[in-house]
C-alpha cells in the first residue's frame, strides 16, 4: 500500500481527511478487490460528531460505485487512533492483475458539523509528505478475507 495526504490536507488542522492510496499486487496472482479492506487510522478530536465518509475518485472499472466507505471505532480507544476509515471493493471493481496497482484512490472523512481534525495526533498521516509522491505506508493496514496483509497496526 502507498500513500499520500491529499495536497490541500498536508496541514495539521483540516476540515477533511484525505487520503490519496495505491494498491499494488506484489504477489504472483491476480487480486480480486473485493476480497480486500484498506483501514486509515485517525482520532477524530471529538466525541459527539458524527463522521462522513465517502469516496472521491477513484479510475477502477464503475469508478466509485464500486467503492465503499465507512468509518469505525477502535476498542479500547489509543492516543493515535480512536477511529478508522474503512475501504472496501464490490465485485466489479475487479481484480488487480500481478504488478497491476488502483492508482489514486482518493477517500474523505468529514465531522458533521465540518470541525477542524487535528492530524498531528492521527496514526495513519505522514506529516513529512509535501508532494505527490507516492509512498509504501505501513500505517495503513490491508487485509484480505480479514487476515492482515500490508501494514502495522496502531
Ligand atoms: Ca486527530
Amino acid at each position: 500500500v502507498q500513500y499520500y495526504p491529499e495536497s490541500t490536507t498536508r496541514t495539521q488542522f483540516v476540515e477533511s481527511i484525505i487520503p490519496q492510496i495505491n494498491i499494488v499486487n506484489t504477489g504472483t496472482e491476480p487480486l480480486p478487490l473485493s476480497e480486500l479492506k484498506l483501514r486509515y487510522y485517525f482520532t477524530k478530536d471529538s466525541q459527539t460528531q458524527a463522521l462522513e465518509a465517502a469516496c472521491s475518485w477513484t479510475a477502477l472499472p464503475g469508478t466509485c460505485a464500486n467503492v465503499t466507505v465507512t468509518t469505525g471505532t477502535l476498542t479500547p480507544a489509543l492516543t493515535v487512533a480512536d477511529s478508522y476509515l474503512e475501504v472496501g471493493f464490490t465485485a466489479g471493481a475487479g481484480s488487480l492483475p500481478v504488478g497491476g496497482q488502483t492508482l489514486d484512490l482518493i477517500v474523505r472523512v468529514n465531522k458533521a458539523n465540518w470541525s477542524d481534525f487535528d492530524q498531528s495526533n492521527d496514526y495513519s498521516f505522514d506529516p513529512t509528505s509535501t508532494s505527490d509522491t507516492w509512498k509504501d505506508w505501513s500505517k495503513v493496514t490491508l487485509y484480505r478475507n480479514g487476515t492482515l496483509i500490508w501494514g502495522l497496526q496502531p
